[in-house]
């Protein structure tokens, strides 16, 4: 879409001045074969009007972390100052790798790799050492498009990747309160009631579209598959990572 076609046209002025600073990140403009046809910012790509009227898609990505021994996963639930998808539970972390030199690499997808390292430590404080940028295992990409309410929404190519650190029973984590109300780990059969939860409306909990998607149709079998090979590297099938899933 020609740039002058984009709307801008929104009035951020009763949100988080730190969250609306963020609005100026320039993301990965995508077709739908995940080829980078441009770049715009976060605020232009999360305009639903710009998503339903021009298509306009761009690339992110969506870690899981779990304990040591494969067990737990860690769960954020996003602050109350997220201008997308507030207070919602979620995986560990997600974002979007950005338009600059390191996380445009596609090689190995290491700029999703380092925008994910990168990501793990502003929204968590978990230290890169922790989370070294082999450590991470690409599975697969799903497209998807989920509006938070009429004016914000999603339109991604999101990339999954886990990551399971040996060295620490349990990572240490240091939340920004602007970026995470919460955490907590948690086995399958505590997030299956998470995900019950979810669907019930006056439950209070709120579960995000994407990992919604991304536990109906995979999470529980990789889970399985980590469990029973007994380490993260097998969960990875050549056939998952080469499609993208349009979900
Ligand atoms: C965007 O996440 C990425 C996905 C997969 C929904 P986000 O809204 O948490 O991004 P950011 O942390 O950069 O605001
Ligand atoms: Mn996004």
């Amino acid at each position: 879409p020609l740039d002058s076609t984009i709307s801008l046209d929104v009035d951020l002025s009763n949100y988080d001045d730190e969250q609306v600073k963020l609005m100026e990140e320039m993301c990965i403009v995508l077709d739908r074969d995940d080829k980078r046809i441009g770049a715009n910012t976060k605020k232009a790509c999360h305009l639903m009007t710009n998503i339903m009227d021009h298509g306009l898609l761009h690339r992110a990505f969506s870690v899981f972390l779990f304990s040591a021994d494969g067990t737990k996963l860690l769960m954020q639930q996003r602050a109350s100052e997220k201008i997308t998808f507030p207070d919602a539970w979620t995986n560990t972390c997600c974002s979007h790798p950005l338009n600059t030199a390191d996380e445009l690499i596609e090689k190995d997808n290491l700029g999703v790799r380092t925008a994910a390292q990168r990501k793990l430590f502003h929204e968590l404080g978990i230290e890169a050492k922790d989370v070294p940028l082999d450590d991470f295992h690409f599975l697969t990409r799903i497209h998807y498009l989920a509006p938070s309410n009429d004016i914000w929404g999603e339109h991604e190519i999101d990339y999954i990747l886990f990551i399971r650190p040996q060295h620490k029973d349990f990572i240490d984590i240091n939340p920004s309160p602007n970026e995470v109300r919460d955490v907590c780990w948690v086995n399958q059969a505590e997030l299956k009631a998470l995900l019950e939860k979810g669907v019930t409306p006056d439950s209070g909990i709120i579960v995000t579209p994407w990992f919604k998607l991304i536990c109906e149709h995979f999470l529980f079998s990789w889970w399985d598959r980590m469990l029973a090979e007994g380490s993260v590297d097998k969960v990875v099938r050549p056939d998952e990572a080469e499609k993208i899933y349009r979900l």
